[in-house]
C-alpha cells in the first residue's frame, strides 16, 4: 500500500491507548484509526494486537477491548488531544461516569520524549504503568521504551497473571 508522507518538518512519534466496552468496539477502533490516519498531519505507523481485558477501577462493568497504536504526527500535543476527542465524539462516544462504560476512549499515552503538563492534558498518561490493559498492548509496538525505570516489556511481564486474553481481531488502516 502507498503511504502518504507526513509533510510537516517537525514530526513526533506518539502512542495512543484505545479502549471500550459498549457496542462493536473493534469496529469503533478501526474507524477511529482510519480517521486519524486520514488527517493530513497524522499517520498510523503501528497497531498492537487487540486484547480482552477485565474492567479496571471502581465501576462494575463488562470486559473491555484494548489496543495501542503508534502515530507519527505534526500536530502539537493539545491539537492531537483535540483530534482524539473529536474522533471519540464522531464515533458516538457514550460515557456517563468517570471510569465507567464507554464506546471508545482514546488516550494519549506518550508524545515524543517530553512530558506534557497542561490543565487538560497530562503526558505520560497518569497511571499507565499500573495498567495491564495499557502495558500489554503497548509492549507489542514499543517494548523498549523506558517508563519509571523499566522497559514497557518488563512492565507487561509483571501483568502476566492479570487475565488478559489475546483476540484474533485484526486492526489496520
Ligand atoms: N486528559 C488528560 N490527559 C490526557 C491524556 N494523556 N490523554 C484529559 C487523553 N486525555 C487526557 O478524559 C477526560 C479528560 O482527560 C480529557 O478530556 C482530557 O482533557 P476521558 O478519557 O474522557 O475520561 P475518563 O476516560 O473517564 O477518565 P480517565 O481517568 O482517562 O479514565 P481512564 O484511565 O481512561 O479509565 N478497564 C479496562 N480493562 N480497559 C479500559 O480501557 N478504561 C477505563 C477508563 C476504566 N477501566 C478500564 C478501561
Ligand atoms: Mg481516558
Amino acid at each position: 500500500m502507498m503511504r502518504k508522507p507526513v509533510t510537516v518538518a517537525e514530526r513526533v512519534t506518539a502512542y495512543l491507548g484505545l479502549g471500550g466496552n459498549v457496542g462493536d468496539v473493534a469496529e469503533a477502533m478501526r474507524s477511529a484509526l482510519k480517521r486519524l490516519d486520514a488527517h493530513p498531519e497524522c499517520r498510523i505507523t503501528a497497531i498492537s494486537r487487540v486484547f480482552r481485558t477485565p474492567p479496571w477501577g471502581p465501576v462494575k462493568q463488562d470486559w473491555y477491548l484494548n489496543a495501542c497504536a503508534e502515530i507519527e504526527t505534526g500536530l502539537s500535543a493539545p491539537d492531537l488531544l483535540a483530534l482524539a476527542l473529536e474522533t471519540e465524539r464522531a464515533l458516538g462516544r457514550v460515557r456517563e461516569t468517570r471510569w465507567g462504560p464507554r464506546t471508545l476512549d482514546i488516550d494519549i499515552l506518550l508524545y515524543g520524549d517530553a512530558p506534557v503538563s497542561l490543565e487538560n492534558l497530562t503526558i505520560p498518561h497518569p497511571r499507565m504503568t499500573e495498567r495491564a490493559f495499557v502495558m500489554v498492548p503497548l509492549a507489542d509496538i514499543a517494548p523498549d521504551i523506558v517508563l519509571a525505570g523499566r522497559t514497557v516489556r518488563e512492565h507487561a511481564q509483571t501483568f502476566r497473571d492479570e487475565g488478559l486474553e489475546m483476540t484474533d481481531i485484526r486492526l489496520s488502516v
